[in-house]
């Protein structure tokens, strides 16, 4: 039988890559959008289906994490085998901007949800997109037994989705997971995260379009990852006889100096003659070091990562470069290609 899942947040990164790796399986995919002035769909644009074509497999629906009620009745109507809970206000640097806002979407958007599958009395599997942001301060290396100490609106919102997430399984017997990523980066990440940030400066200088970069702290310690690897991992954790909740990361450390000089070399730059720093960039509070320990995930899902930061900042220059040289063209090019 052919399978339906809803995604939250399928116009995001993820949600974009979690969208053709379940259609690819044969899935039918609802995805849940937000209502926006302007075109928000350019990530899925390339898997968009008319919705006058019979028989469609992705269907798009607007709704919001702030209405509970309209996801109560979207699941009813949809009856998904699999959702998968990816919709958040996900920057940390404005979470600090807008705490109340994050707080309501990330973390009580996942409490509406959990609630809207139980009003909707549907029989579904939920996967919540928690993060490594969630252990803050607390020293590496971090896996699903290390303690939590959120350090930003963000942070604090996704712990408490977190344990929403792990209560609704057991106050109810609810097949919900957690999945723990790690920062996961790819040529569609958003332009302000700071890889996105760099890859595209890259190209932009490399073409004579920009001068200088300007960055906060360069010395906070990440383990960054590739997307479409990290989607697989969510699949397969729907896939478990039993819910349970998995890190997923590479285990390899890098600073954001290691990523400059990994992006930057690839056109043979020196980043130091580019980037500035301006503290506008920094944080309130700053999560130093994030290094996962995914042997769990390893072990039990069978994942592991295959792209590291240094390759990840090859692949989102090359496709900066070829999208900056498509837009001076004048053609139009999708966000990875
Ligand atoms: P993203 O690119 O920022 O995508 C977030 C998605 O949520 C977008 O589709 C966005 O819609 C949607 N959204 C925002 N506010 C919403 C609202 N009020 N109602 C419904 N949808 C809303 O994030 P991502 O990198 O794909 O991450 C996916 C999820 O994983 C997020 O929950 C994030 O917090 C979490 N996470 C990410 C990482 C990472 O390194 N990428 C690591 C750990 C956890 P628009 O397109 O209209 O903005
Ligand atoms: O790219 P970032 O903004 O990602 P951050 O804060 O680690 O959060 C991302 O990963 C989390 C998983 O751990 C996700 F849950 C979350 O949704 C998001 O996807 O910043 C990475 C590091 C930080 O230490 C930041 O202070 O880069 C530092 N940084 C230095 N200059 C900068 C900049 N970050 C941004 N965004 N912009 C800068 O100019």
């Amino acid at each position: 039988m052919a399978r339906t899942a809803v995604i939250t947040g399928v116009t995001g990164q993820d949600g974009s890559y979690l969208a053709e790796l379940l259609l690819g399986k044969g899935y039918t995919v609802h995805g849940l959008m937000r209502r926006s002035s302007s075109f928000n769909t350019e990530r899925i644009d390339h898997i968009y289906e008319d919705p006058h074509t019979p028989d469609r497999r992705l269907v798009l629906h607007h709704a919001d994490l702030s209405d509970g009620v309209a996801l109560v009745n979207l699941l009813r109507d949809v009856r998904p085998d699999e959702v998968y809970n990816l919709g958040a206000q996900s920057h940390v640097r404005v979470s600090f901007d807008a705490p109340l806002y994050t707080g309501d979407v990330t973390g009580l958007g996942a409490l509406r949800l959990l609630e809207a599958v139980r009003a909707s009395g549907v029989e579904t599997r939920l996967y919540q997109a928690s993060s490594s942001e969630m252990f803050g301060s607390t020293p590496p290396p971090q896996n699903e037994t290390t303690p939590f100490h959120p350090r930003s609106p963000y942070g604090c919102a996704k712990v408490m989705a977190y344990w929403a997430t792990v209560n609704y399984r057991e106050a109810y017997g609810m097949h919900a997971v957690n999945g723990i990523l790690f920062n996961h980066e790819s040529p569609r990440r958003g332009e302000t995260f700071v890889t996105r940030k760099i890859t595209r400066a890259v190209a932009r200088i490399q073409a004579g379009l920009q001068e200088h970069l300007y960055l906060g702290n360069l010395d906070a310690v990440r383990d960054w990852g590739y997307a479409p690897e990290y989607v697989e991992a969510m699949w397969r954790m729907l896939q478990r006889d039993e819910p349970d909740d998995y890190v997923v990361a590479t285990g390899v450390a890098a600073t954001v100096r290691d990523f400059l000089d990994a992006a930057f070399g690839t056109v043979g730059l020196d980043w130091e003659r580019y980037v500035r720093h301006d503290p506008k960039y920094e944080r309130p509070t700053e999560v130093d070091a994030l290094i996962g320990d995914a042997s769990k995930a390893e072990r039990l899902l069978d994942w592991s990562p295959k792209v590291h930061y240094d390759e990840l900042a090859r692949i989102m220059v090359e496709a900066d470069i070829r999208q900056l040289e498509a837009e001076l063209s004048g053609r139009h090019v999708r966000v990875d290609r």
